[in-house]
């Protein structure tokens, strides 16, 4: 035989004249000792009501808002004689951590979800945007099972608390934004007709380009990157490339300041061997690389490749200068294959045959950096109380945070300018 038991409110210590800010049963369902049944809320803390006893909720007592205290009722329930009386123990109030936010409950709700940041993987919570967020202990829970971030979510309860179903939305709105220009957190890009505004023409993404977006994607969501600028005074290399040509016209050698970059940054690894690493896959250990392989970013009419020209470090100015023009020719001629790809230790992207004064390239992990280079130009340097027209070259170095620090990226472009401006220092 079931009988119909009135459940209060338990000791509550000294609060009295407490808010129900969340009902969390309804008529009819069937509930386990310790479920939880509603939430109360003082100006101090939030606390849940877990059930004494196993049975079917019968009537709801309250409303939400009301205030209770220490016995008031709160509902009625359908108690199974079958429940054993042991199972009857005394279930005391889940007491939330204090708010942080002093005094009121609605002050998490000022900040209205314009203001707030744009959403991110459930998977990064703000503990203290998390903490304030105005949230019974349930949903508190609920949302940490999820990773969800209670401080980027909007309540749509009362005082704009957050329910339950907030938490499941915001959730289900970051899953299904991985849609294409979409990603975890960041809207879906939107189907648009374009035809609409005027003549339009389809042209199919080729191979290396759907593949290439993807990396470059990938690395431009997942590494905090930082590009760094500088200028290198290129006069007297300049002089030094034309030279060399000359002498080497007739073997159809031509150098071009590529070789000179690759060769100079050649030195900067051996100097700076950060630079030279890759993290290894758990983000625990960084790799340092003992050879010394650069990737080449090349244009060619199928989309950008990026072939690694190995062992630099034992190859001179010339055999660099060759290897260049041979591997730019494998790529227009699509002759490259997927080896010839990989095990670089940095990336060199020159776009100096082109134009431009500085660029953010995106690094080519697992490299942990990559060396923009912009056209070189003459510029009046101050040099010895006087201006000089000086052959100045853009550098723009990009790299991983994570591995390298700002200093670090300062150092490594300023030992490149020093380098690249007096090329006897390329011997040392
Ligand atoms: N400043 C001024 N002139 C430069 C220069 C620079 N930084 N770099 C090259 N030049 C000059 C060269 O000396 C050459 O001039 P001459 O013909 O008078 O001797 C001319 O520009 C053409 O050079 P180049 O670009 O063909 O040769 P390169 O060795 O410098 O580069 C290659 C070869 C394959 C890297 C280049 O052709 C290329 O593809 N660059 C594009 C790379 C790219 O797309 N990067 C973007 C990646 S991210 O999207």
């Amino acid at each position: 035989m079931a009988n119909v038991k009135d459940i209060l409110v338990p000791d509550i210590g000294d609060f009295e004249g407490v808010e129900v800010i969340e009902i969390l049963v309804s008529p009819g369902d069937s509930i386990k000792i310790e479920d939880p049944l509603v939430s109360l809320e003082s100006d101090k803390a939030a606390m849940e009501i877990p059930s004494e006893v196993a049975g079917t909720i019968k009537e709801i007592k309250v409303s939400m808002g009301d205030t209770v205290s220490q016995g008031d009722l709160l509902l009625t329930m359908e108690v199974s004689d079958a429940a054993p009386a042991e199972d009857k123990k005394e279930a005391a109030p889940v007491k939330e951590e204090p708010k942080v936010t002093e005094p009121t409950p609605a002050a998490p709700a000022k900040t209205p979800a314009a203001n707030r940041p744009p959403p991110t993987p459930p998977t990064s919570v703000n503990e203290v945007s998390f903490s304030q967020a105005h949230a019974s202990p349930s949903v508190r829970k609920f949302a940490r099972e999820l990773g969800a971030d209670l401080g980027q979510i909007s309540g749509t309860g009362q005082k704009n608390r957050i329910l339950k179903k907030d938490v499941k939305a915001f959730v289900k709105k970051i899953m299904s934004s991985g849609g294409p220009g979409g990603g975890p957190g960041v809207e879906p890009m939107p189907e648009i007709d374009f035809s609409q505004f005027g003549e339009i023409e389809t042209e199919a993404l080729t191979k290396i380009n759907k593949l290439t977006g993807k990396f470059l994607h990938r690395n431009w969501v997942t590494l905090p990157h930082v590009t760094q600028f500088d200028e290198a005074d290129i006069t007297e290399l300049e002089k030094f490339r034309k030279q060399l040509n000359k002498e080497h016209e007739k073997e159809g050698i031509k150098i071009t300041v590529l070789a000179f970059l690759m060769k100079a940054l050649v030195s900067a690894l051996k100097e700076y061997p950060r630079f030279n690493s890759s993290l290894d896959v758990s983000g625990e250990n960084l790799i340092l690389k003992k050879y010394i392989n650069i990737g080449v970013a090349m244009d060619t009419p199928a989309g950008l490749v990026v072939p690694v020209i190995r062992n630099c470090d034992s190859k001179s100015i010339i055999e660099l200068g060759q290897e260049l023009i041979e591997t730019s020719k494998r790529a227009r001629d699509k002759k490259l294959s997927p080896s010839d790809m990989q095990g670089g230790c940095i990336s060199i992207s020159s776009l100096g045959g082109i134009g431009g004064t500085a660029f953010t390239p995106i690094v080519n992990a697992p490299e942990v950096a990559i060396l923009g280079v912009s056209r070189a130009s003459i510029k009046p340097v101050y040099i010895d109380s006087e201006f000089e027209p000086r052959l100045m070259l853009p550098l723009s170095l990009s790299y991983d945070h994570r591995v390298i620090d700002g200093a670090n990226g300062a150092r490594f472009t300023s030992f490149l300018s020093k380098v690249l401006s007096d090329t006897r220092r390329l011997l040392l």
